[in-house]
Order: structure tokens, then sequence, then C-alpha cells
């Protein structure tokens, strides 16, 4: 039986995986960091908190992060871990620079000194390209980042680069692109708009502020992205890889999908509020996942609408058990 860690378990992706290698009969052990109200909830929903051992740690804590590889023993190491909301990470890009950067060494050097034949996975991310440098982006694709977050990324990707090429580590960094859910943290704007927009359709909401809603993103489902992160730890060499759907779409369309599907029209709820704008804006994103699938035979299997639409119908189902 393979034994896996992954770090962010609890997270959106966490769960989506946890229940990939579960089901590919994996051990799986979870980093776990302390909170003081319950944060396994979408281990839960997925079905799978009882199947887990978990281990308590914290990215930060270069100690606990150790003893997790050294407890758990793992053929593969998923890094989940982040403070991942861009927007909170100009408040706190301390924290986010120490738990996104410096956490991925901590890591990483635990798996250096302590179990060096294990496959590690870096969470990597396309807010790394921030203000685009090519129209449609790839691994080779140079980076700017625009946020505190998008800067901490980019120290944990190149941190990865380094650990394989400098120690001979099978480390892969998936620099992934948006990715949703009906799991995904209600701060994000899709969750956020669907969620509003079920609210709204059950007379529990009346409008909803957004910012910039013509910034585009390339959505994609994160049960699909999850098989890009295994994949990647499949292969004979480690690499790096873009996952993406290679489709863009602005905010505000998006916003028109969810609302139409409980046949409302967003023009009419959707507000604009600058206290949603950030500090500095990552326009468009648009990726190419070529390589993935070309080295990786993998593809994405759900569009945008399809993704919408079930995170409506979840979303619709929740707030009427409210
Ligand atoms: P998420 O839902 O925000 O989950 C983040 C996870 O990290 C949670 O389990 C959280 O624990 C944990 N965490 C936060 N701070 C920690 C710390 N100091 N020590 C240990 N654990 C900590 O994020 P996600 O959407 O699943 O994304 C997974 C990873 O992929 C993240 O690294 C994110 O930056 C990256 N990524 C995400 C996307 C996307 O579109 N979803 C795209 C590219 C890259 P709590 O639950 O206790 O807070
Ligand atoms: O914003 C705009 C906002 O917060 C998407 C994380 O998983 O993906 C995610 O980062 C866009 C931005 O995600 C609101 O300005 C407008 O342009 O859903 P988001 P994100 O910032 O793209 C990347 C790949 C990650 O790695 C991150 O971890 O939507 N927007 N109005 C809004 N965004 C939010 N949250 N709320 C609004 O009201």
């Amino acid at each position: 039986m393979k034994s896996a860690l992954i770090t962010g378990i609890t997270g959106q992706d966490g769960a989506y995986l946890a229940r990939l290698l579960l089901d590919k009969g994996y051990k799986v052990h979870g980093l776990v960091a302390r909170r003081s109200s319950d944060s396994r909830w979408r281990l839960r929903e997925m079905g799978v908190e009882a199947d887990i051992v978990y281990l308590d740690g914290d990215m930060a804590d270069a100690c606990s992060v150790q003893r997790a590889v050294i407890q758990s023993a793992p053929d593969e190491v998923y890094n989940l871990a982040a403070q991942s909301f861009v927007a909170a990470s100009w408040n706190q890009p301390v924290t986010t620079g120490i738990v996104d950067g410096l956490g991925v060494t901590h890591l990483l050097e635990a798996i250096r000194q302590f179990s060096p034949h294990t496959r590690f996975y870096q969470a990597s991310t396309s807010e790394m390209f921030g203000l685009i440098q090519a129209e449609q982006q790839d691994e080779n694709t140079p980076f700017y980042p625009r946020s505190p977050y998008g800067v901490a990324k980019l120290y944990g990707h190149w941190i990865t680069v380094n650990y394989r090429e400098s120690f001979d580590l099978h480390a892969s960094s998936g620099i992934l692109f948006n990715h949703e859910s009906p799991l995904r943290g209600i701060e994000f704007v899709t969750r956020k708009v669907t969620d509003a927009a079920a609210r709204i359709k059950q007379g529990k909401q009346q409008e909803l502020a957004l910012g910039n809603i013509d910034a585009k993103r390339d959505w994609g489902f994160a049960g699909d992205y999850v098989e890009a992160m295994w994949l990647m730890l499949q292969q004979d060499k480690p690499d790096d890889f873009v996952v993406a759907t290679g489709v863009t779409t602005t905010v505000r369309e998006m916003c028109r999908i969810a609302f139409d599907h409980v046949g409302l029209n967003y023009r009419d709820y959707v507000k604009i509020d600058p206290a949603f704008f950030r500090p500095a804006e990552v326009e468009v994103l648009l990726g190419n996942p070529a390589k993935a699938q070309r080295v990786l035979g993998w593809k994405p299997k759900t569009d945008l609408d399809t993704l919408i639409r079930m995170m409506m119908d979840a979303d619709m189902k929740r707030v009427a058990k409210e």
C-alpha cells in the first residue's frame, strides 16, 4: 500500500485529492493545523473523514512538518497548504510569505533529509503570471506576480525547481489555473456568486456586491485538476506543468450563467462595490494545457457551464436547508 501525505487536506483540493488517493488504495495522511473550530467539513462531504490519518502541524512550524514526513513515511507528498485567498494576502503579507513560500522549504528540507525517495508535488498557481507576458500562458511564459500571494507562491515554485536540480528530488510543480467546485471557499468569486444567486432566488438575500467583474479567468473543475496532480507524480521524471482549460471568461459572464440557471437576470441584483477591488488586479488569465495533455494524457472533462450548474445545484439545496 502506498503512503501519501497531503498538506492542506481540509481545503477544497485536499478533499478531492484525498478521495482520489483513497480510491486508488493509498494510505492517506493529512497535515492539519490547529483551529478553534471544525475544519473537516469538506472531508465529511467527500465521505472520507474517517479514512484519513491526521497529523498535527503547521507549515510555519518546521519541526511539525518534519515530524509529519517522518511519521507518514510517504511515497508521495502533495503540498496543498496555503493562505490561498489573493485578496487577504495584502492584509497578511508576512503570514502568506511564511506559509506559502518558506513553508515549502520546510517540507522540501524534511524530504531531503529524512525521505529523499519521496515524490513531491507543489501547488503552484497561474497567479504567478499576474501581469501576463503572453496572451496564452504556458510553462515557458515569464512570471510577473501581482500580489503578496503571487510573490510567495513564486518563491515556493522556484525552491521546488531548485531542490529538484540541486538534490535530484522527484519534485514537480503544477501551475494550476483557477479551479472550483461546490467545496470552494465562500470568499472566492464563483462560490460567492452561486451562494448569492441561491439566496436571492429563495428570498434570503436582496443583492450581490462584487468588485471587478470585467476580470477574466480560466476556470476548471477541482475534481479534474487533482487527477493532474496525481499524474505528475506517476511520471519517471519530475517537471512543471500548466493545468488549465484553455478558455477564459469574464466574472460578468460567469454571473450570467449562475443567475440564468435559477431563472434570474444577474443585472437586476449585482452591484459594484469598490471595497472588492484589489490594490493590483490580475485582469486576465488564459492557460495552455498542451504539455499536460501531451505528457500526462490529461484533459479537462468539465466546461464552465457544467461546473457553475453543479455549484448552483449544490448551493440551492444547501440554502434551502438553512
Ligand atoms: P484552500 O481551500 O484555501 O485550502 C488551503 C488549505 O491549506 C486548508 O486545508 C488550510 O487549512 C491549509 N492551511 C492554511 N494555512 C496553513 C498552515 N499555516 N499550515 C497548514 N495548513 C494550512 O485552497 P485550495 O483551493 O484547496 O487550493 C489548494 C492549493 O492549491 C493551495 O496551495 C492554493 O494556493 C493552490 N492553488 C489553488 C488554485 C485554485 O484555483 N483553487 C489554483 C492554483 C493553486 P484550514 O482549513 O485549517 O484553513
Ligand atoms: O477572484 C474578481 C477578482 O478570488 C477571481 C485562488 O484560488 O485562483 C484563485 O485566485 C477574480 C479576480 O480568485 C469579486 O478581482 C470580482 O479578478 O475567485 P477569486 P483569484 O484571485 O483568481 C488562483 C489561481 C489561486 O491560486 C488562488 O489561490 O474575480 N472579483 N469581484 C472578485 N473576487 C472575489 N473573491 N470577490 C469579489 O467580490
